[in-house]
């Protein structure tokens, strides 16, 4: 059987944090994954490097202005057809305060409350290392 080849999107999101808190925000109706919990970010476009793709995104969602820190960890996931490479950057300054502009609501979870929330495949199968990849002294 001829496998179809997925199309692979470049998708790249924030681990915003406060204390051991992150923020993450509901995706609307009308989207792929609604009403799932997602790291704020979005699918980088042409002749954005990935930092300037997600300092728009927060903008964008979240009326933010981010300091881009640094690449913690990157995933791959597909569905159906398309696949997915998903950056995760931390982001531990900003000015504003985040504004649900986009999402349907937004939360600022620990780690345990996280785990307890729909959040999408991409990010369940590999949670435990993002959470890991934020500990302070690895
Ligand atoms: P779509 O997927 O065609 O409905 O388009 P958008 O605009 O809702 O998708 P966007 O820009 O948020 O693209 C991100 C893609 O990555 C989307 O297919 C959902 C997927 N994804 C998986 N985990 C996450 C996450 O933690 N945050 C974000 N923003 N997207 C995620």
């Amino acid at each position: 059987m001829a496998l179809k080849r997925p199309t692979w999107i470049p998708v790249v999101t924030g681990l915003i944090r406060k204390g051991d808190k992150l923020l993450v925000g509901q995706r609307p109706v009308g989207h792929s994954l609604a009403g799932q919990w997602e790291f704020p970010g979005g699918k980088i476009e042409k002749n954005e490097t990935p930092e300037q793709a997600l300092a728009r995104e927060l903008q964008e969602e979240l009326a933010i202005e981010a300091e881009i820190g640094p690449l913690k960890l990157a995933g791959t996931h597909t569905y159906g057809d398309t696949g997915i490479v998903i950056l995760f950057y931390e982001v531990l300054f900003w000015k504003g305060e985040p504004k649900t502009v986009h999402h349907m609501e937004l939360r600022w979870v620990t780690p345990e409350e996280l785990k307890k929330l729909s959040i999408p495949d991409a990010n369940k199968k590999i949670l435990d290392r993002i959470l890991a990849s934020l500990h302070p002294h690895e």
